[in-house]
């Protein structure tokens, strides 16, 4: 009783503490977001629309949770909590528009080439990527320069064609095709993986040596995390539950963690890349409760 009463409040913490975390990251988007009035205000508008409102916010958790457990500054968590969300949501917008995965629906509504128009997603996603490194490039965001040009390589990287866009890319290629474990953890590790890696880092830019080598490990398996349960959702969850369509991965003919392994199988590497991800944080003891918190979010999510 005594046990089942701490995990409940030490639940109703981590809820109370994501939940804090989440309007942060909105007031500093709202702030760092050029206003809707002020011209171009079409292409404002839609930067405010695809980029506020909504979204689990899960690569900002990461980020604050990893500035907690390194002692990284709060301002500059917070240039790189929105830097990284910018990212996340250009990187959706594009994704959405017609020539590339064509859907209508984001975040429970109308996605923003629908909302808009192509040029204009097309246009949201390329601004939102440059304020994202305008963010991250601040001056007075530290006196440590080598720093703050280290975070920049690690978003651009991340971000790139040898992260995100290039793990699109393999995506994009590989319709129809059928892909090995190997070649699909590949892919995923660009796509997703390296972003929310990036999340961690960031976050964790002020640790020790062994720190960052140990919340790397740690994000590489929630990363990688992630995705298995995003193909899972893809074929248990409903449309209105997930703000997306549903079953799109089927639809789209694309190589999936449920269509290489099944679904029992694919429940099971989940659970295995939550063991490890718990495991790499074992040198933190107590101190690295939210990220291992942010880890059973990631892989117990139903939406
Ligand atoms: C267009 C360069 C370029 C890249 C697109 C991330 C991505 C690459 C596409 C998104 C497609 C997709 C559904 C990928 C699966 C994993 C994923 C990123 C899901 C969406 O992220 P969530 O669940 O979204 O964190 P919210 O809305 O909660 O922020």
């Amino acid at each position: 009783m005594l046990n089942q009463k701490s995990t409940e409040t030490s639940a109703q913490d981590f809820y109370a503490w994501a939940a804090s975390k989440q309007t942060r990251i909105e007031q500093v988007l709202e702030k760092v977001l050029p206003c809707a009035n002020l011209a171009p205000e079409k292409l404002h508008s839609a930067m405010r629309y695809s980029a506020l409102g909504g979204g689990k916010r899960v690569r900002a958790l990461l980020c604050y949770a990893a500035a907690e457990l390194c002692k990284t500054d709060f301002l500059i968590a917070d240039a790189a909590a929105s830097a990284v969300e910018l990212i996340h949501a250009y990187s959706l917008v594009h994704d959405d528009m017609p020539c590339m995965d064509d859907d209508d629906l984001r975040r429970g509504k109308p996605s923003c080439h629908k909302q808009y128009d192509d040029a204009t997603a097309l246009l949201v996603g390329d601004a939102l990527q440059s304020l994202a490194f305008e963010v991250l490039s601040q001056p007075n965001l530290t006196t440590i320069f080598v720093q703050q040009v280290g975070m920049l390589h690690l978003l651009a990287q991340a971000s790139g064609s040898a992260g995100m866009a290039g793990g699109q890319a393999i995506d994009l290629a590989a319709v129809g095709k059928p892909l090995t474990q190997a070649e699909l953890e590949t892919m995923h590790q660009l796509k997703t993986g390296a972003l929310i890696q990036a999340s961690v880092l960031l976050g964790a830019i002020s640790g020790t040596e062994a720190q960052i080598t140990a919340v790397r490990t740690y994000a590489a398996k929630v990363g990688l995390a992630f995705q298995v349960i995003d193909d899972i959702l893809d074929v248990e969850a409903d449309t209105s539950t997930l703000g997306k369509t549903a079953g799109k991965d089927a639809d789209s003919n694309k190589p999936t963690y449920v269509t290489l392994l099944g679904l029992a199988q694919a429940k099971l590497l989940a659970q295995q890349l939550y063991n490890d991800a718990i495991a790499a944080l074992i040198p933190f003891g107590a101190s690295a409760e939210r990220l291992r918190e942010l880890a059973g979010f990631i892989t117990q999510r139903s939406f």
